[in-house]
């Protein structure tokens, strides 16, 4: 395990209000209880409780929702989870989170991001960069965990790369995943109206300014998740469709019931990744790897939620023995009480892999971030360093 915290990780699928340490959780739920809006005693065990079926997280992701959804707990939760990533070194995440409109704390989905952003900017235990590459440091040279830092009293600072997806929750209508995509469009509109009358021509323009507004606050994808048992997808496609055009990427949680039509249906959509992919059946998983879409496999969550029968006959095995992408991720590391480092572990122990292979698995990852490209390379160096540092 000690190993496994040691090695640069990618996180590629995390959410915000799945990843909240327990005592947060608690913290924030005692004060709303002393507030009278709920009753502390009965959500404690709730909290608490360890082993959830599919259907009973998503009764606590409502619990949680009504604990954290004001902006200042946002804003604190994602300060702390940024933190727990860098502090197992993750060099890399990207976190997802849904908007959330809430007209009687004041709160838009743009409130909601910003709230989430300035979470990035209250780390100060470790460098958080989350602007885009243009503004980041472009001497490739000095990787994420400097060496150099090692020589100063031993005190390394470490730095994660941090970006956003923003989820579509399956509960939502069309008009509110379109929101979702498009609020930051919103302030462009008013401001171009002034100057642009012909506004139809300016389509292009807006989409290119749209992308880039998103872009300036660390957004580079759109995530489709949500109660798998709810919703049907095609509701989002327009979302998904208007997202791709402005150059954004998109990941789909994708068999995580079983749903044929949809997963097939999603497939044929080709998103830039997909997570889980515990129902696909023969024609599925031919299709997967024929379009080579990278798999984020979340382990203890699969087990948990009994999407998969045991640990052994996980589908991670056949996709890693096949060559094809995927990714290890947590998934919710609060609500299943797991890390990153935990999930290699298991891996580790599970399927035999060893030190080299888990190195190469969790440094294969950068192919399938949504970060550009040059973010990409100061990860292989970061991961070249590490490699010497860990004798591999
Ligand atoms: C599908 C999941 C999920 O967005 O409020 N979420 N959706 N499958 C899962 N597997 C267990 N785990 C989490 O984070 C919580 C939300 O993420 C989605 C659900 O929509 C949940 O409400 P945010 O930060």
């Amino acid at each position: 395990m000690e190993w496994c915290v040691s090695m640069p990780k990618i996180e590629l699928h995390a959410h915000l209000n799945g990843s909240i340490r327990d005592n947060t959780l608690l913290d924030l739920a005692r004060a709303l209880g002393d507030k009278g809006v709920i009753d502390f005693s009965q959500v404690e065990h709730v909290i608490l409780k360890n082993d959830r079926s599919l259907s009973e997280v998503f009764k606590l992701f409502d619990l949680i929702h009504i604990v954290t959804t004001d902006h200042s707990s946002i804003t604190r939760i994602t300060k702390e989870v940024v933190e727990d990533f860098a502090s197992e070194n993750v060099v890399y995440l990207e976190l997802r989170t849904t908007p959330k409109k809430n007209d009687s704390l004041g709160m838009s989905k743009r409130s909601y991001v910003d709230a989430v952003v300035e979470g990035l900017r209250a780390v100060s235990s470790v460098d958080v960069a989350f602007i885009p590459s243009s503004e980041e440091p472009t001497n490739l040279s000095s990787p994420l965990l400097s060496d150099a830092s090692d020589k100063c009293n031993g005190n390394i600072r470490k730095k994660i790369f941090v970006r956003l997806l923003l989820s579509i929750d399956r509960r939502e209508t069309t008009e509110a995943a379109m929101e979702t995509v498009i609020f930051y469009a919103e302030v462009f509109w008013a401001k171009l109206s002034l100057f642009v009358t012909d506004l139809e021509r300016y389509t292009h323009l807006l989409q290119v300014m749209l992308a880039l507004e998103m872009r300036r606050f660390g957004v580079v994808g759109i995530d489709l998740s949500g109660n798998p048992a709810v919703g049907e997808w095609i509701t989002y496609l327009p979302a998904l469709i208007f997202a791709r055009q402005q150059g954004l990427y998109v990941t789909l949680h994708c068999g995580e019931v079983s749903n044929s039509k949809e997963i097939h249906n999603m497939l044929d959509f080709l998103p830039q990744r997909i997570g889980h992919a515990c129902f696909f059946e023969e024609e599925h998983w031919r299709r997967l790897k024929s379009s080579n879409i990278p798999v984020e496999i979340c382990l203890t969550s699969n087990i948990r939620t009994l999407s998969v029968p045991t640990i052994d006959a996980h589908h991670f095995v056949d996709l890693y023995n096949a060559r094809h992408p995927l990714v290890l991720c947590t998934d919710d590391s609060g609500v299943f009480s797991t890390s990153l480092s935990n999930e290699y572990n298991i891996a580790a122990s599970t399927f035999g892999l060893g030190q080299n292979e888990m190195f190469e698995l969790s440094k294969n990852s950068i192919e399938f971030i949504f970060g550009d490209n040059v973010v990409k390379e100061i990860l292989r160096k970061t991961f070249d360093s590490a490699a010497k540092s860990l004798e591999l």
